[in-house]
C-alpha cells in the first residue's frame, strides 16, 4: 500500500455542488441513486473526474441523463471527455452494496436490524462513488425508502421534509440539509428505535428540537445523554457564543461502533457506551463520559462541521480543538477549583501513559502528520490529547479573552470552509498581536510539525548571600522516525517558588521594581532560558511546570524533602499531586533496579519499597479534612505499570509487575486504619447523584475498600471481604457495585467467584454491564499466570462475540493491552494469543485488528525473553499473506 504525503495536496479538479441520494434500503442488497451536480474547478488544470468506491456494484452513470462510457483504476471510477463549462452537468451513479455483510462497520452497515452509516473518515465511498475527500463540500437531499414494519424510523441529516407510504408495506422520509457538508458527515439511520425529545429555545430565541434514539427498552438510560446535550448547548453559546444552527439535532446509540461516537451533522451516531446510563448500570466514570462525549461532538458542530478540515493531514484542526473544548466543559460542569483538578490529573494521565509512549514508538508522528498509509490508524492520541495541549497553550500564551477572541475570528474567516492548522493559528494570533503567540508564531507551530515529547531540565541555585535564585530552563527532544533533529519548542512554562515551610513566595524577578504574584507564566523558546528571582529570603522549592503547562518530561532533580514540602503544601493542585506521583515513581526505580529480591517470573515480593516519610505524608493526605475525596483518591493512586515502563530503557514486565504490587499491598497494609477511616468516611449511602462530588466520595471509598480486601488477603482478616461482599450485594448503584466486585476479584479473595456469577445473572441481558464483567476479569493483577486461561475461557462464553468492537474491547483489549503484568509472559504465550486475534480480527474489523496491533509497540524496550517472543509474533502478524493496510502499516512500522 503506497503512502500518502501531506505535501502532495491539490485542490480538487471537480466541485460537487449538489447530491440528491435515493436509498432502498436492503440489508441484503441496499440500491443507492446518486445524482449530483458536478463542475469543473477553474482554478486547477483540466483533468478527468476520478471517483473513489469501495466494494460497490457498479449498475448505471449516465452524464445529463445519457449513458457514458467510464473505466476503472485502482478502485476508482474514471470519467473523461465531460463538459468543462462553468454551469457544469449531472452525473447520475447507480450502484448497490451488502450492508448485512459489511463487518468492517464503515459506510452502510446493518447492527442488530438496525441501519447506521459512518463515513469518516473514507467510509462514504462504501455508499456511492464520490470525491471522498474533505474539501469537497455539497449540499444534500436525501430520499429513504424501506419497509415500514421492520424500520418503521428513517432519519438522515437536517429537516425532515417530507414522509408517507408506498405500495408493498414501505414508506419513504426526505431530508434536507441545510448547510453544505463534506460526504464524512453524511449520516442515515433505519430502524425500529425509539427517541426521548426536549424542545429548547436558544439565546438567539430559535426553537431547536433535540432527540436521543435508542432501541426500545432503552429509553429509561437516556436521560443523562440528554441532560448533558442541553448543557453543551447552552455552555458553547455562553463560553464562545456559538449557538445551534439546526432546527433539530438528534443523537441516535448503536452498539456496534468502532469508535465512541460521530459528530454527523445533526445526525450524531454514538456508541451505546456513550448513551446510555442509569444508576443501576452505569459507573460514575460512564456518567462522566458521557457528558464529555456527547459535549465533544456536540461542539465539533461548529469546530469541525461549519470549519472543517481541507485534507486528513489537517484532522487536529478538529478534533485537537474539540478535545480541548470538551475537556473545559467538563471542567466548568464540575465547578469547584477542586474538581476542574481533578479533571486535569485525569486529562494528564492519559497523555503521559497513552500519548507520551505513542511519541515515543514506532508509530510517532507529528500532530499533523507529514504521511499516512491508512487515515484511520491515525485517529490517536498525538491528533487528540496532544493536539489538545497544543491548543490548551496557546489559550495560556493568550489568555482566556483573548483565545475567546481568536475563535471569533475563526468562525468570521473560514465559515463554511476546509481549512488547516496554520488558519487556526494564523487566527488566534492576528486576534491577539503583540501576545506570546503572536510574537513567536513561527516557533510556536512546530508544536505541528515536529513529533517526540521535549524534555525540559531545570536547574536552580541559591544564593544566599544576594538572596536571589536562579533557575535555568533548558529543552531537548529526542528523535523520531524521520526527524532525527528538532528545533526549539515554544513552551509555556508556568511556575512558583515555595519557602521552605511550604509558604507561597511572591516573585520579583531582576529588572522588576515589586514583587508580584507567586505564581507565572515564563515561555522557554530557545535552547535555554535563565531566570533570576530577586529577594528570596531562603533557599526556596521551586514548583514548575504548574498545572501541567505543556506537554513535556520535566527533569528536576528534587530531593524527597523538597517533593514532600510540595505534596504537603504547593497551591498548585496539579503539582501537588505530582509531587506524591514522583516520590513514588522513584521508589518504585528504585525497587526495579535494585537487588534482584523478587522473582522476575511473576513472584511476589515482600520487600518495603515506600520509606516511612512517603507513607506518613500519604496518611496525612488521607486524612486531610481539607481535601476533597476525589483528589485524595488521585494522590493515593500508584504510577500505572505503562507509566514506570516507560521511565526505563530496558523493561522487564514481571519485574515491574511486581514491585508494583508490592506497594500496593504496602499502601493497603500500612495505612490500613487510614483506608477504615476513609471508606467510614465516605461510603455515602444517600440517594444517588452523579455530581463530581458524590462521584469523588465513592471513588475514594471504592478505593479504601480495594485496599482493605487487598491488607485482608495478606493478614487473612476476613471482616473486609464479608463487608465487601455484603456491599456488592446491597449496592443501590452500580459504582459502588462493581468497585466491590473489583475489589474482591482483584485482591484475589475467594468470595469472587460467587460475585462474578451473581454479577452476570443480574446484568446478563445489558450488553454494557457485561462488557465491563469481560473487562474486569481480563485486566485483573495476575496471580502466577492465571489471567491467559481465563480469557481464553471466556472468549468461547456464548456471550463473547469477536465481531463486536466493545465485545472485543472489554475482553482482548483488556488484556492485551491493560494488563501488562498478565499479558507479557516470559513463556510469550501472550504474544502467540495476541497474534492470533489480530488476524482473527483483521479479517473482520481491520480497523479494530490495527488498534489491538499497537499492543506491541513498545516491544523493543523489552528485556529478553519478552523482546525475542514479542518480535517473533509481529513478525508472524506481519508475514499473514492477506493482511489489510491498516494492520500492515502498524505491524511493519513496528519492525522497521
Ligand atoms: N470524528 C469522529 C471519528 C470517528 C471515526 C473515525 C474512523 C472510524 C470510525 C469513527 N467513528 C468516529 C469521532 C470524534 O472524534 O468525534
Ligand atoms: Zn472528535
Amino acid at each position: 500500500a503506497t503512502a500518502r504525503h501531506r505535501g502532495d495536496y491539490q485542490a480538487p479538479a471537480w466541485w460537487i455542488d449538489t447530491v440528491d441520494l435515493t436509498f432502498d434500503l436492503d440489508p441484503a442488497k441496499t440500491r443507492v441513486l446518486n445524482r449530483m451536480r458536478v463542475r469543473r474547478n477553474p482554478d486547477v488544470p483540466a483533468q478527468p473526474l476520478r471517483l473513489d468506491g469501495d466494494e460497490l456494484n457498479l449498475a448505471r452513470v449516465m452524464v445529463n441523463g445519457a449513458g457514458t462510457s467510464f473505466r476503472m483504476d485502482a478502485g476508482q471510477l474514471v470519467l473523461e471527455n465531460l463538459p468543462q463549462d462553468e454551469a457544469g452537468f449531472d452525473l447520475e451513479i447507480f450502484t448497490t452494496c451488502a450492508p448485512e455483510k459489511n463487518t468492517a462497520l464503515m459506510g452502510l452497515y446493518v447492527s442488530q436490524g438496525t441501519f447506521f452509516t459512518q463515513c469518516e473518515a473514507e467510509g462514504f465511498r462504501r455508499i456511492t462513488y464520490f470525491l471522498d475527500r474533505p474539501d469537497v463540500m455539497a449540499s444534500y437531499q436525501v430520499l429513504l425508502r424501506a419497509d415500514k414494519a421492520a424500520y418503521p424510523v428513517l432519519l438522515s441529516n437536517g429537516n425532515l421534509v417530507e414522509q408517507g407510504d408506498l405500495d408493498g408495506g414501505r414508506h419513504f422520509a426526505k431530508w434536507v440539509d441545510p448547510h453544505k457538508k463534506p460526504c464524512y458527515l453524511f449520516a442515515l439511520v433505519a430502524g425500529k428505535l425509539v427517541a426521548r425529545q426536549q424542545r429548547i429555545t436558544s439565546r438567539t430565541g430559535k426553537e431547536h428540537l433535540l432527540e436521543v434514539y435508542v432501541r426500545p427498552g432503552d429509553l429509561g438510560k437516556t436521560e443523562h445523554a440528554m441532560n448533558s446535550l442541553m448543557a453543551s448547548v447552552a455552555w458553547d453559546e455562553t463560553r464562545f457564543g456559538l449557538s445551534l444552527d439546526l432546527e433539530r439535532f438528534m443523537i441516535v446509540a448503536t452498539s456496534d461502533f468502532n469508535m465512541g461516537a460521530m459528530e454527523n451533522k445533526g445526525l450524531n451516531v454514538f456508541n451505546t457506551k456513550y448513551v446510555l446510563a442509569s444508576q443501576a448500570t452505569a459507573t460514575d466514570v460512564d456518567f462522566s463520559n458521557i457528558e464529555s462525549v456527547v459535549g465533544h461532538e456536540y461542539f465539533h458542530n461548529w469546530t469541525g462541521n461549519r470549519v472543517t478540515c481541507r485534507d486528513w493531514f489537517q484532522l487536529s484542526l478538529k478534533e485537537g480543538l474539540t478535545v480541548f473544548r470538551d475537556q473545559e466543559f467538563s471542567m466548568d460542569m464540575a465547578g469547584s477549583a477542586s474538581a476542574r483538578a481533578v479533571k486535569r490529573i485525569e486529562d494528564v494521565r492519559v497523555l503521559r501513559t497513552v500519548q507520551f509512549p505513542e511519541d515515543a514508538g514506532p508509530m510517532a508522528h507529528p500532530v499533523r502528520p507529514e504521511s499516512y498509509v491508512e487515515i484511520n490508524n491515525f485517529y490517536t492520541v498525538t491528533i487528540y490529547e496532544k493536539g489538545a495541549e497544543v491548543v490548551r497553550m496557546m489559550h495560556t500564551l493568550v489568555g482566556r479573552e483573548g483565545f475567546a477572541r481568536g475563535m471569533k475570528l475563526y468562525f468570521e474567516r473560514h465559515d463554511g470552509q476546509a481549512v488547516t492548522c496554520d488558519d487556526f493559528a494564523a487566527a488566534i494570533a492576528d486576534a491577539n498581536p503583540g501576545s506570546e503567540l503572536a510574537t513567536r508564531l513561527d516557533a510556536f507551530k512546530r508544536w505541528y510539525s515536529q513529533a517526540g515529547t521535549p524534555c525540559v531540565k531545570a536547574q536552580g541555585e541559591y544564593d544566599a548571600t544576594a538572596q536571589t535564585y536562579t533557575l535555568t530552563l533548558s529543552q531537548s527532544c529526542p528523535a523520531t522516525p524521520n526527524q532525527p533533529s528538532k528545533l526549539p519548542f515554544v513552551i509555556p512554562v508556568e511556575l512558583g517558588l515555595l519557602a521552605q515551610d511550604g509558604s507561597a513566595l511572591p516573585l520579583q524577578m531582576e529588572g522588576e521594581t515589586a514583587p508580584g504574584a507567586s505564581t507565572r507564566t515564563v515561555v522557554l523558546d530557545a535552547a535555554s532560558l535563565t531566570l533570576r528571582f530577586i529577594g528570596v529570603a531562603s533557599a526556596p522549592v521551586p514548583s514548575l511546570l504548574r498545572s501541567f503547562s505543556a506537554p513535556v518530561r520535566l527533569d528536576y532533580a528534587y530531593t524527597d524533602a523538597e517533593l514532600l514540602t510540595l505534596l504537603a503544601h504547593d497551591t498548585d493542585a496539579f503539582n501537588r499531586w505530582e509531587a506524591g506521583q514522583r516520590l513514588m515513581l522513584r521508589c518504585a526505580i528504585n525497587a526495579i533496579a535494585g537487588s534482584a529480591d523478587a522473582s522476575s517470573a511473576g513472584g511476589t515480593l515482600d520487600a518495603e519499597i515506600m520509606d516511612a516519610d512517603l507513607l506518613a505524608a500519604l496518611r496525612r493526605t488521607l486524612r486531610d479534612p481539607q481535601l476533597d475525596a476525589a483528589y485524595k483518591e488521585l494522590v493515593l493512586s500508584l504510577p500505572s505499570e505503562s507509566y514506570l515502563a516507560e521511565q526505563l530503557d530496558v523493561v522487564d514486565p514481571q519485574r515491574v509487575h511486581a514491585v508494583r504490587e508490592a506497594m500496593r499491598l504496602q499502601l493497603a497494609t500500612a495505612l490500613r486504619s487510614d483506608w477504615e477511616a476513609a471508606y467510614e468516611a465516605s461510603h455515602d449511602t444517600g440517594a444517588y447523584q452523579p455530581d463530581a462530588a458524590s462521584a469523588g466520595r465513592r471513588a475514594l471509598a471504592g478505593q479504601a475498600l480495594s485496599m482493605l480486601c487487598l491488607a485482608a488477603q495478606h493478614t487473612g482478616d476476613a471482616v473486609w471481604p464479608g463487608k465487601t461482599l455484603q456491599r456488592f450485594k446491597d449496592a443501590g448503584n452500580m459504582t459502588d457495585r462493581f468497585a466491590a466486585l473489583a475489589a474482591l476479584v482483584t485482591s484475589g479473595h475467594p468470595h469472587a467467584a460467587a460475585a462474578l456469577a451473581r454479577f452476570h445473572a443480574l446484568f446478563k441481558d445489558d450488553a454494557l454491564v457485561i462488557d465491563k464483567w469481560f473487562a474486569l476479569q481480563a485486566g485483573t493483577p495476575d496471580r502466577g499466570g492465571h489471567v491467559l486461561p481465563a480469557v481464553q475461557a471466556l472468549m468461547k462464553h456464548p456471550d463473547f462475540q469477536i465481531g463486536n468492537p466493545n465485545r472485543a474491547r472489554s475482553l482482548i483489549f483488556s488484556y492485551c493491552s491493560a494488563n501488562p503484568g498478565a499479558f507479557h509472559r516470559a513463556d510469550g504465550a501472550g504474544y502467540r494469543f495476541w497474534a492470533d486475534r489480530v488476524l482473527a480480527l483483521d479479517a473482520i474489523n481491520p480497523q479494530v485488528a490495527a488498534r489491538l496491533a499497537r499492543a506491541l509497540d513498545r516491544w523493543s524496550k523489552l528485556a529478553e525473553p519478552w523482546r525475542s517472543v514479542a518480535h517473533t509474533a509481529i513478525a508472524q502478524v506481519a508475514g499473514h499473506a492477506k493482511l489489510s493496510k491498516d494492520v500492515r502499516e502498524v505491524v511493519t512500522r513496528a519492525l522497521e
